[in-house]
C-alpha cells in the first residue's frame, strides 16, 4: 500500500484493493485515515457486498435518515441524479450527519454511474483550516457551541422538499437538531478541528441569529480558500472515504442531462468533545 498526499487535503492510496484488504493493511489504512482524514482510491473492484464488508471491517454502519437506499441493501444510500433531474444531493459545502448527537465518523462513497464529464466532488480540510485561523478568531470561538440541524433541508418545508429531489427523500418526521463544540478535539488524531459547516450549522448556542450568521460566514470564507480545499475527479472504480469530523465536501452539479449514481455507506461516530 502506498499513501501519497493529494493536493491540499487528503491522500491517494494506491497498490491496494479494499475488497481484498488484509488485517495488516487495515491497520495501515486506519492510521492513514487518522492522519489525512480523507482517502482516495482508484481502480477498485468493490461491488455492493464488498462495499458493505469493507465498511463493517472498519466500523459500524449507520443508516442515513433521509436518503433512499438500494433495494437489495438497506444500509447503502443512493446518491442519485437522473438525466431529467435538475437538483443534485450535496451541492453546497457540508458535513454528513453533523445534526446527530453522535455525528457519523465517516462516509465511504463509491462511483457507480458517472457523467461523461463533470460531477467532481470538492473537499476541505478543517484541521488545517483551524490551525491557520488568526489567533483573535481562535480566541473568539474557543468556548462556543453551535446548533446543527436538518429541518431546513429535509423538514416539511425544507429546501430539498421544494426540488425535484423530493421523491427520492424520506424521513420528513425524523428531523432534529444537536449541539456540538465549535472547536472539537478529533477523537482519533487528537488535533483541534473547526466543527461548523454551511449545510447544517444554524447558529451559535445562546447567540442571536444575525450575529451568528456574521461570524459563521467569516469562518466559512476562511475554510473555503484554495489552500484548504481540493477537487476529486471520479473515474469508474473510484472510491472516496472521508472523515466527517475534519472535512467538508460538496458535489458539483455541472452535468445536466446526464445520470450520476453513487453508493454511500456511513459509519457511526461518537459524541464530540471540546478541544
Ligand atoms: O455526490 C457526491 O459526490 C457527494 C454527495 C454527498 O454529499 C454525499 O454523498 O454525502
Ligand atoms: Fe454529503
Amino acid at each position: 500500500m502506498r499513501v501519497s498526499p493529494f493536493e491540499n487535503c487528503g491522500a491517494v492510496v494506491s497498490d491496494f484493493q479494499l475488497a481484498t484488504m488484509t488485517d495488516i493493511e487495515l491497520t495501515e489504512l486506519r492510521s492513514a485515515f487518522t492522519e489525512h482524514g480523507l482517502l482516495f482510491f482508484r481502480d477498485q473492484q468493490l461491488p455492493p457486498e464488498e462495499h458493505l464488508r469493507f465498511a463493517r471491517r472498519f466500523g459500524t454502519i449507520v443508516v442515513n435518515k433521509f436518503f433512499k437506499t438500494t433495494e437489495e441493501h438497506p444500509e447503502i444510500a443512493e446518491v442519485r441524479k437522473e438525466k431529467t433531474q435538475q437538483t443534485n444531493i450535496g451541492s453546497g459545502w457540508h458535513t454528513d450527519h453533523s445534526y446527530d448527537y453522535e455525528p457519523a465518523l465517516g462516509s465511504i462513497l463509491v462511483a457507480r454511474t458517472l457523467p461523461a464529464t463533470g460531477g467532481n466532488t470538492h473537499f476541505a480540510n478543517l484541521a488545517a483550516a483551524y490551525d491557520a485561523l488568526p489567533e483573535t478568531l481562535k480566541k473568539r470561538i474557543e468556548n462556543l457551541r453551535a446548533v446543527h440541524s436538518n429541518t431546513h433541508l429535509y423538514g416539511e418545508n425544507g429546501l430539498y422538499r421544494m426540488t425535484d429531489l423530493a421523491d427520492q427523500l424520506g424521513g420528513m418526521d425524523r428531523v432534529g437538531d444537536a449541539t456540538h463544540p465549535v472547536v472539537i478535539r478529533h477523537p482519533q488524531s487528537g488535533r483541534k478541528v473547526l466543527y461548523v459547516n454551511p449545510g447544517h450549522t444554524i447558529q451559535f448556542e445562546g447567540w442571536e441569529f444575525a450575529e451568528s450568521r456574521e461570524l459563521l460566514d467569516e469562518l466559512y470564507g476562511h475554510v473555503s480558500q484554495p489552500q484548504f480545499t481540493c477537487s476529486f475527479n471520479w473515474q469508474p472504480g473510484s472510491v472516496t472515504f472521508w472523515d466527517n469530523r475534519c472535512t467538508w465536501h460538496m458535489a458539483d452539479n455541472d452535468y445536466q442531462g446526464q445520470m450520476r449514481l453513487m453508493h454511500r455507506i456511513t459509519l457511526a461516530g461518537t459524541a464530540l468533545a471540546a478541544a
